[in-house]
């Protein structure tokens, strides 16, 4: 199947391309940023300090990516978007969630990974609701995959609620 679904750690997988739900410092954070840096270990905040004074010195802008290395963690590139924070993105919501989805997805195909794992960006620490996340993630992954059959998409979850709620919209 080109989508599948899993339970599982993320920082543990050996995807080629593993997604960082980030924010526009890429300095790391909680969540599954600071899961994924305390993985990665030091090799990676060392790379994202250089992306931050090279390219982005006010930040990543929601709904970009980037892409480092893995660090120590067993993946090959860790792709960095920063997702939208419900509440502070008003109509642009939708389109800001879709993007973070589709240019990671445009940035790991174009370093050679045919392969990507995403975490469920924005719904934890930034609050969007997870259904309307589920829907927007599963609709970016099937428009991209119309584009790039060779592609596969894998959706990480850590908790069995959104992964139950992942499901419902997957089948709809
Ligand atoms: N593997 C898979 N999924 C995980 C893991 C993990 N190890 N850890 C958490 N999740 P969040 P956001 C799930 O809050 O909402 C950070 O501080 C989690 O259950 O990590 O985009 C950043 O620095 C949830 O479903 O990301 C930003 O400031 C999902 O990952 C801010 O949080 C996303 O939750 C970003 O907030």
């Amino acid at each position: 199947m080109p989508i599948e679904i899993v339970s599982a750690d993320i920082t543990r997988l050996e995807s080629c391309a593993v997604v960082n739900a980030a924010n526009s410092s890429l300095m790391g954070g909680g969540g599954v940023d600071g899961a994924i840096h305390a993985a990665a270990g030091e090799s990676l905040a060392e790379e994202c300090r250089r992306i931050r004074k090279e390219r982005y010195p006010d930040g990543l802008p929601t709904g970009e990516a980037v892409a480092t290395g893995a660090g120590d963690m067993k993946a090959k590139y860790i792709i960095h978007t920063v997702g939208p924070i419900w509440g502070r993105c008003a109509k642009q919501c939708d389109t800001l969630l879709e993007n973070s989805y589709l240019n990671s997805m445009k940035l790991a195909y174009e370093l050679g990974c045919r392969e990507i794992a995403f975490p469920a960006i924005s719904t934890g620490i930034y609050s969007f609701p997870a259904e309307r996340a589920a829907r927007i993630a599963y609709g970016s992954a099937l428009n991209f995959l119309a584009r790039h059959p060779d592609m596969r998409v894998i959706f990480v979850f850590h908790g069995e609620r959104n992964r139950e709620i992942f499901e419902k919209a997957n089948a709809l």
